[in-house]
Order: structure tokens, then sequence, then C-alpha cells
């Protein structure tokens, strides 16, 4: 009879789990020696255990189905929470397995003795589970992949003590087949298809699987049926675009912008989407996003197919046949002169390869990415759905082990990279295919952005050097060849163009550092907020058209 660990191996590789990335100590030995049972499970080791839990984050996304994480105690998890969370909020699978002390060593609180339920109940709230037998060891792993799967996806964690890993009397245990989701009931459909026939101004809020091919076929369909705008939440977990897809306007992180996007609306629809709320609160202005009167329907929730909910409303509204507005192709010009952010987004709108993956966390540099990138051929685009910075690079290694074949570019910000900048070494020793591009503009950008719009009373020295990352000057370049990846630093347009086809003509895995200025600094940056603020009082089409120029 195998041990538990091996038995466990077994069951989560018959359950479809393939990956495991791992940061092992002591209590996880049983399961590391078990990797060696089981030739279905890849194990990549992270140096850090933010690394694993986002690349089993990216490479669910990617996968549509979770990848196991293996971390160490209570400690070794919450070194993983912030990407845990991330994941959570994106309604993505992970099965996390954490080890723990025996069953008989807890009581002594040993010096890695810890509270792990604690810690995992605040990122797998449907599903933590310490597993208290070899014998039953199996089950629960059977009911922590059936939890993460979903819908919606989720993070579960099964707590794998010592003796249960290590003790004979494992009993592998398959999973049930994965349960066909729900669509929207027909009455839902027939009164909200009621709502688009009526005079009434309504938005379609897509989130989730919504955000997916077919699913946005269907509302452009309905779209041009209807006339309804068709919105995206403001961070995707996934959003499929590019050329010959119906392209969909993302609410902007900016609550003023994302305000100007919604206003005048008297229904908004949610398909696997949350009602819009500001990303943080500021003194005097609104939290809740949902102008007033207007009022917020859901077509469909996130335990639902939202493609199939869509389409039933098509056919309700004898939509099926209307032909989708789809994106025309088209790419940026190649940039020249000194580099910029804009200028290293526009080429990547001018080289991006076919079928590319794009991880953005560029944050304030990212700025101009979805408008020079519209038109490139059809490629995926994963954002930072939690707001925990740290979730790029370590999305871009399981982003890159869920499709070999694709190329994978992580666009990152300086002082973001550095969170998690140990995935580079995990991208040289699998040898991805990614190329990381570093916004280097030696500052928290957005946290200047946000002192001055908080409405601070007075910024002194010691509050801006809190945002300045700039001194000592990080060196993206040498970091990456001290962890194995190929790195070139570069400020010229030319010179960037030619690391970034260089970058995408040779195998993985490299960096680029892009050395440009703030794209929100001095002047613009002390305008914003008053902009901002002016925003609610304009003509909407005025109003719009600037919500344009800053975050097109
Ligand atoms: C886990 C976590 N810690 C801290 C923050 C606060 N935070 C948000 S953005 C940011 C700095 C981002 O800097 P950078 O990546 O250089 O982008 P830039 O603002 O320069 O465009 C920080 C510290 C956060 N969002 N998440
Ligand atoms: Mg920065």
């Amino acid at each position: 009879m195998p041990n538990g660990a091996q038995a466990l191996m077994q069951t989560l590789a018959d359950a479809g789990i393939e990956v495991c990335f791992s940061n092992p100590g002591t209590s996880e030995m049983h399961f590391v020696a078990a990797l060696d049972s089981e030739p279905r499970m890849r194990a990549v080791l992270t140096l850090f255990e933010g690394v694993a839990t986002g690349a089993a984050d990216g490479y669910a996304r990617m996968a549509d189905k979770p990848a196991a994480t293996l971390l160490h105690l209570g400690c070794g998890l919450g070194n993983g929470l912030a990407n845990l969370h991330n994941a959570r909020k994106g309604k993505v699978p992970i099965v996390n397995i954490v080890g723990d002390h025996a069953t008989y060593h807890v009581p002594l609180d040993a010096q890695l003795q810890s509270d792990i339920e604690t810690v995992a109940r605040n990122v797998s709230p449907g599903f933590v589970r310490t597993s208290s037998s070899t014998e039953a060891l199996c089950r629960d792993a059977v009911d922590a992949v059936v939890a993460a799967r979903g819908l919606p996806g989720q993070v579960a964690t099964l707590i794998l003590p010592a003796d249960v890993s290590w003790r004979e009397g494992g009993q592998p245990c398959p999973p049930p087949p994965a349960p066909t989701p729900s669509s929207a009931d027909d009455a839902t459909v027939a009164q909200i298809a009621a709502l688009l026939r009526s005079d009434g101004r309504c938005a379609l809020l897509l989130g989730g699987r919504a955000l997916r091919e077919p699913a946005l076929i269907e509302a452009a369909k309905i779209a041009a049926k209807s006339g309804v705008k068709v919105l995206a939440e403001v961070f995707p977990t996934r959003l499929e675009r590019g050329a010959g897809r119906p392209p969909v306007e993302r609410l902007a992180y900016l609550a003023e912008l994302a305000g100007v996007q919604l206003a005048g609306l008297d229904h908004l629809i949610l398909v696997d989407a949350k009602s819009p709320v500001s990303f943080f609160a500021y003194p005097g202005k609104a939290s809740d996003l949902v102008p007033e009167g207007c009022k917020v329907h859901t077509l469909s929730r996130p335990d639902q197919d939202a493609a199939a909910s869509l389409q039933a409303l098509a056919r309700a509204l004898d939509a099926d046949a209307a032909s989708p507005a789809l994106q025309p192709a088209g790419r940026p010009g190649r940039p020249r002169g000194k580099l910029t952010a804009e200028k290293v987004c526009k080429a990547i709108g001018h080289l991006m390869p076919e079928r590319a993956i794009i991880v953005d966390e560029a944050i304030t540099s990212g700025l101009m990415l979805p408008k020079m990138t519209a038109g490139c051929p059809p490629h995926d685009l994963i954002t930072l759905t939690g707001g925990a910075i740290g979730q790029g690079l370590p999305n871009a290694v399981g982003a890159a082990i869920a499709c070999p074949d694709r190329p994978v570019l992580a666009l990152i910000g300086d002082g973001t990279a550095m969170y998690t900048i140990q995935a580079l070494w995990t991208l040289a020793r699998e040898q991805l295919d990614v190329t990381a591009i570093i916004f280097a503009n030696a500052s928290y950008s957005v946290l200047n952005v946000e002192l001055e719009r908080v409405g601070a009373e007075r910024i002194g020295p010691k509050a801006r050097s809190q945002l300045d990352i700039g001194g000592p000057r990080l060196d993206f370049a040498r970091l990456a060849q001290g962890m194995g990846v190929h790195g070139v630093r570069t400020d010229r347009a030319e010179d960037f163009c030619h690391a970034l086809e260089y970058a995408l003509s040779h195998p993985g895995p490299h960096l680029i550092e892009a050395l440009i200025p703030e794209s929100l600094s001095g002047a613009k940056r002390r305008i914003l907020p008053w902009m901002l603020r002016a925003l609610p009082n304009l003509p909407k089409p005025v109003a719009m058209a600037l919500k344009r120029k800053l975050a097109p």
C-alpha cells in the first residue's frame, strides 16, 4: 500500500492536476519524495512562496484548471498570501497543499507551530481542511479539487500533517466528473430582454468568464441588435482581445473616470461581475460607482455559465444572426527617440507576436497599452485582479508552463517587480519563453498620484522619500543576469525595439529594462486631481473625451 503522500500524488494527478509549484520544508519531505512516484506531475521549484502562488494563479488562468502549490506550514502559506488573494479575487482555482507538523507534535508548540487554518481562511474561505488521517487524505484531496475548480474557481487549502503524509495506508480516490454549470433561467433572461427593449439606457458589465471570446461575441451581437453599451470590469482575470474579436470598453481604475463611463445609465446588468465600486475610498467621494437612480440586475452569477447565459439573451432578443462589431487589425508605428512608457507600449503594439499572452502589471506605465495593442493579433490579457502587487512575474511563470507554445510578455513596474523578483530564477531554470519588460521609472509613481488625490495636507520630503525608489538605482538587467536570465537595459526606443525583436525571435527567458521617466509627473500630476474633480460637472462628451485621453 502506498503511503499517504504517494496516494495523494496519484489522486491529484487523476484529478488532472499536472503541475505543483513548490517551496518545501522538512514537514513536506514525504510529499517531495512522492513526486518521483508520479510521472504525470511536473514539479516546479520557486525560491519564494509568493512566486509559487502567483505561478499557480497564472497557470490556472491559462489552463482553465488548477495547479497545486506545496507550501511550508503557516509561515510559508503566509508568504504566498498576496498572490492567493489576487487569485481569490479573480475567481481562479488553486489547490494549496500546506505541510504541517505531525499531529502529535502540534501540542508541543515547536518553533514553526502556528495556526495555519487562520492564515488560510482569508484566501480560501470556501475550503480549508486539515486532513486527520492517511485513510481520509485522498477523499479530502478530492474535496479540495472539487471546491477549487468551481464554478466559480476558488483557492482551496488542504493542510497535510507530516504523519498523515508518511503513514502507510493511503487510498487513492477518483475525482467525480465536473458538473455542468447552469445558465440564467428563462424568467431572468426574459426580464433582461425586456429591459434591453425598453427606452432605458442599459449597459452590460462583463467580468470573469464573460471576457472570453465566445461570451464577448454573444454580448457584441446583443449590442449590435439592441444598442446596449458593453463594459468590462476594471481588472480582468483573462481578457481575450485583439484583431477580429469584439472590443470591450474596460471600466477605468480611477473612480472619477469610471463615473463618467457609467453616468446616465438606468440599468446595469451584471454578467459574472461584481457591481462596481471604487478601488479605494477618498474623502468626500462616493465608494459605490453605480450612479443614482440606476438599477443593478444580474444576468449570470459567477457560478453560472456566462457565455450560455448571454447566448440565451441573444436568442430572446432575436440577435443570434446579428453581426457583432469586431476590432479591425492595425498596429502603431515603430517608436523612435528617447524612451518613454508610451513608446514602450507602442513598441509592444508594433511587434506583438501571434497568440501572445500579455501579463499587465505595468501600473502607471501601462496607461497607453490598451490603445497601442487593440488591433494586434488576438492575444490574452492577464491583469492584477486583487491589487496586491507582485503578481505579474509569477503569473508569467505559470502562463508559460500552461501554454508552452505561446510567447508570454510580462509588463512590470519596477516597484512591483521587486516583490517577487525571484520568479526570474524559475523562468531561467524552467527555460520558459517569457520576455519580462521592466518599466524602470525609479518611483512608486502611482502612489505619488494617490498622494495628491487623497487630499493630504502638506507633502514633505519624508513623505516623498517613501515613494521614491531611485536611490540606490536598481539594475534589473544585472539582477536578471544574476538569476540566469538574459537581461539588457535601454533608454532609446530604437534599442528597445531591437531588444524586443531579439527576445521574440530567440527562445526566452529575457528581460528588458526600459529606463523611462514617470508617465504622470510634474504639472500633469498636479493638474490631475483638479481635472478629476471637475469631470462630473462637464458635459458628458467632453468628460468622455478627457477620459479617453487619460486612460484610453
Ligand atoms: C502587496 C502590496 N503592497 C503594497 C501595495 C501598494 N502599492 C500599490 S502600487 C505600488 C507601487 C508600484 O510601483 P511601480 O511598480 O514602480 O509602478 P509605478 O507606480 O511606478 O507605475 C505600491 C507600493 C500594493 N498594492 N500591494
Ligand atoms: Mg515605478
